[in-house]
């Protein structure tokens, strides 16, 4: 993707090794869109850090951003006497970044299938699962877009882009496609509180001049019920064996809502996030973030021409803060995928064979 970062353009995938320094850098996914910035990842563990700030977010993004780490940690421990066991350490604290994404585990896991392997080589496979990653948002959106017709309005949830999928993006990939084909088309973007990605997709869709309007998550049932509302494409962070899938909080409302107005609920994802292990959504960890995500809110301040956080409560309140829900595979319609568009938990088995090489 082509990111202006103080007038300069680059053309990054989302995460990166950087050859010259021997270190992971990320676009920082917390300061966009009012400030585009380089975050240079020196350890493992500043990696692991970064996946769990959010400043590095998205299913497929998190799963690159994990094997990139775990090659930091091979590279770091290669040649030392202890070097399983803290290989065995940096696996963990990788995975225990965040639960809910299947990507971080299928992204550690790909490169663990390599062992004994040396740092080069782990870099190599580490590139390539990127690269196959953003390969997998192209089709997706070639695939998907097939779907998009004039005159439609289409909802979507939370930040599905490029920089939550390497490249190219997963849900927004159909949807920047079909504008590319010159489709005329009107999106909907849900805000997604507590973490606003919705504000990332706004910034994206405005990016391709893509006709959208920005609403608050409460508002697509009222919509639905106008008819507004004649498809749904979100992503998915977690597909697992019965096609049930985990994606951000707020979905499972949008579908059992979807399901009631007959409006297609559509889901997309690459490889990574498919889950072959886990066989109903009912078995999936859902990660519980921080009340502050509730309870303050970081944006921009024109006056002071800078990021500032701020208070949205007052005190004596409990919160809750589940950043996942489950939708059960009754209410999806279908799965935009880099083989298809597939309506099955049979068909997802069938495609999604696990990486060998
Ligand atoms: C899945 C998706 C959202 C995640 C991100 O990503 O819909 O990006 O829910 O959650 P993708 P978070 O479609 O790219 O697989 O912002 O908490 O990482």
């Amino acid at each position: 993707m082509k990111l202006n970062i103080n007038g300069q353009i680059i053309d990054k995938h989302a995460v990166w090794w950087d050859e010259e320094i021997n270190k992971v850098k990320l676009i920082d996914q917390t300061k966009i869109p009012f400030v585009v910035e380089i975050l240079t990842c020196n350890t493992y563990r500043d990696t692991a850090d970064a996946i769990k700030n959010m400043n590095i977010r998205g299913a497929p993004a998190i799963g690159a951003a994990a094997a990139y780490g775990f090659v930091q940690a091979i590279w770091e421990f290669w040649g030392d006497k202890d070097y399983e066991s803290k290989l065995k350490y940096a696996y963990k604290t990788l995975l225990a970044a965040r639960p809910t994404a299947i990507d971080l585990k299928n992204g550690l896991d790909y490169i663990q299938s390599f062992f004994p392997i040396d740092p080069e080589n782990a870099l190599k496979k580490a590139k390539r699962l990127a690269d196959e990653i953003a390969a997998e948002g192209k089709k997706i959106g070639q695939i998907g877009k097939e779907l998009i017709h004039d005159e439609m309005n289409i909802l979507t949830h939370c930040h599905t882009g490029a920089l939550a999928l390497v490249d190219f993006g997963s849900a927004i990939a159909p949807i920047i496609a079909a504008w590319e084909d010159g489709k005329q088309f009107h999106v909907y973007v849900d805000e997604t509180r507590p973490r606003i990605q919705g504000r990332m997709t706004a910034w994206e869709l405005y990016q391709y001049k893509i006709n959208h309007t920005v609403i608050c998550d409460s508002v697509s049932g009222y919509l639905m019920s106008k008819g507004k509302i004649d498809m749904v494409i979100l992503g998915a962070d977690r597909v697992v064996q019965n096609g049930d899938i985990a994606n951000k909080i707020g979905t499972y409302n949008i579908a059992v809502l979807a399901k009631h107005h007959q409006v297609p609920f559509y889901t997309a994802f690459p490889k990574s996030t498919y889950d072959p292990r886990t066989k109903s959504g009912k078995d999936i960890k859902i990660e519980t973030r921080s009340n502050e995500e509730i309870t303050h809110v970081i944006g921009y301040s024109s006056e002071e021409k800078r990021l500032t956080r701020i208070e949205l409560y007052g005190s004596g309140s409990k919160f809750y803060n589940p950043a996942f829900d489950v939708t059960p595979a009754d209410l999806i319609t279908g799965y935009i995928t880099p083989y298809g568009i597939l309506t099955s938990s049979q068909e997802l088995k069938t495609f999604f064979q696990p990486r060998t090489e």
